[in-house]
């Protein structure tokens, strides 16, 4: 029987290492959710890194690792440290995320580090290969692991091979830069189908296959030697009736069995009639545009005096990266923003912004979801964001007004949200002020539209669709094989 088999560089789980004792717990990510019906059914298998470096096993707990997520039906690839500095760390965080988010000043391109990110996406392609039969289906994710598909393809040429990029693919001004540009789109076009979250990112790689390698591109499907390969957008959905349900489930909360977090968030809404919640959630990421946001809101507050000790903005920042120098500077920054800021405006009884380094639990996100009047998502660019649609899924009553930078991947599908343009201060502060004021009614019949969307096109269609795209290039192949 034919399988699937998904790849992604880490795998569904969290593998903790305490006291030499193992604790493995499935992970409840969006993807994972996306990938249950196809990876819990049948006998499909999860391979990726477990996030324990081999010099923190013995071979014994190496072993028990292996034994372990195999009852997830997962398999995992083995990283030493210098792997995880030098293909995650280093190349996949300081190349080509900075440069597919077109972050060119961040971008660094070490000889190195792109050798380790080849050694490590062979590591990866060892473990494919000893899992994968003739038949099988691949799908392959995100932009650690690009070489990929070339290397299963190449010796497995029989299976289905899928590719999804979660990020923006650049516009091809950006990716010529890259110093190995031609070797990383032939690693890509081993797939059979290229995903992406956006019909402008499926462009843009078109347009790189075309001026770089000048294959032969009709419509969406690239002449490839003696293969097609197929290119197509599959904007990523959610799990649309977790986020509500577990919103219809807060509202239902005795005093007792609310959070912390939620009492003090009532306190504020109820301390003036007209008081609201600004939310923004985010991992400290720089292409998530929070120095912006923060200083469009102190413009706000200058230039809208009326609301200040009327507003709040409530801001989550996931740590993310932080051994990685452009993260530390971002988070210098963000904090001595929010200082700035909160020193300015602090009264007695009110300061403005709520700040939170950490992450929460899931029943805190929805605490926060479901307090804020407004969510502020403002990312400098962005392949999608899963928060904005969240947000929206967990807003029961319907009412709540979402403001969502146009360089997202989720503006396309959003366009009832108010969009704005991360760079302008201007833009973001009027927005807030027509977010505020905006009347019930009108809150209601956007969000309306909003969520009948999200709730079809949620992550198991999308999943669903890939599949679905992935199979019909089987059939491409066997009619160029009847040939
Ligand atoms: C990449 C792309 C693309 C956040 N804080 C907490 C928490 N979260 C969850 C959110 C959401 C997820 O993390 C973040 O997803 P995003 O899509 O917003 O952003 P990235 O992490 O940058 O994801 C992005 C995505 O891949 C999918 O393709 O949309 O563009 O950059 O689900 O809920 N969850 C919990 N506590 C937190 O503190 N439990």
């Amino acid at each position: 029987m034919n399988k699937t088999i998904i790849v992604s560089n880490r795998l569904p789980l969290q593998v903790k290492l305490e006291n030499n004792k193992l604790d493995i717990k499935p992970s409840v990510g969006g993807l994972a959710t996306g990938m249950k019906s196809v990876h819990a059914d049948g006998n499909g298998i999860w391979i990726g890194w477990s996030g324990i470096t081999d010099e923190e096993l013995t071979p014994e707990l190496s072993k028990d690792v292996q034994t372990a997520v195999s009852k997830e039906k997962c398999v995992s690839v083995p990283l030493n440290q210098q792997d995880v500095e030098d293909f995650y760390f280093g190349f996949s965080n300081k190349a080509l995320w900075p440069l597919f988010h077109y972050f060119l000043e961040y971008a660094e391109f070490d000889k190195n580090q792109w050798e380790s990110y080849k050694e490590v996406n062979q590591k990866f392609a060892d473990v494919v290969l000893a899992n994968v039969e003739d038949g099988d289906t691949v799908w392959v994710h995100d932009y650690q692991l690009l070489l990929l598909p070339k290397l299963i393809k190449d010796k497995k040429p029989n299976t289905s091979i899928g590719f999804f990029l979660h990020i923006p693919y650049p516009s091809y001004e950006i990716f010529r830069v890259f110093p190995w540009r031609e070797e990383l789109l032939h690693g890509m076009l081993g797939a059979d189908l290229l995903g992406f979250h956006t019909y402008d990112y499926e462009r843009h790689f078109l347009s790189s296959v075309k001026r770089l390698l000048k294959l032969e591109v009709r419509f969406n499907e690239i002449s490839y030697s003696d293969r097609i390969v197929k290119v197509d957008s599959f904007p990523m959905g959610i799990d649309y009736q977790k986020f509500h349900n577990a919103a219809l489930k807060h509202a239902q909360h005795t005093q007792v069995e609310k959070t912390e977090l939620h009492r003090r968030l009532e306190d504020h809404m109820q301390s003036s009639p007209d008081a609201k919640i600004i939310l923004s959630i985010d991992r400290l990421d720089y292409t998530k545009g929070i120095p912006n946001r923060i200083k469009a809101f102190e413009y706000f507050l200058d230039k809208y005096p009326q609301y200040r000790e009327k507003v709040r903005l409530v801001m989550l920042a996931v740590p993310s990266r932080s051994n990685v120098d452009t993260y530390q500077k971002l988070k210098r920054e963000t904090d001595e923003l929010v200082g700035r800021i909160n020193g300015k405006f602090a009264t007695v009884s009110w300061t403005p912004i709520w700040y939170f380094y950490r992450s929460m639990p899931f029943d805190n996100l929805i605490d926060l979801y479901t307090s804020a009047d407004v969510a502020l998502i403002t990312p400098l660019r962005d392949g999608m964001n899963l928060v904005a649609k969240e947000y929206i899924a967990t807003r029961v009553n319907n009412d709540g007004v979402l403001i969502l930078s146009e360089m997202a991947g989720a503006s396309i599908e959003m366009s009832e949200a108010i969009l704005i343009n991360p760079t302008s201060y201007e833009e973001i502060a009027d927005a807030i002020k027509k977010a505020i004021e905006m009347p019930v009614e009108e809150q209601k019949s956007r969000n309306h539209i909003l969520q009948k969307r999200l709730a079809r096109y949620s992550v198991e269609k999308w999943a669903e669709e890939f599949f679905k795209s992935l199979d019909a290039t089987k059939t491409i192949r066997e009619a160029i094989v009847a040939k």
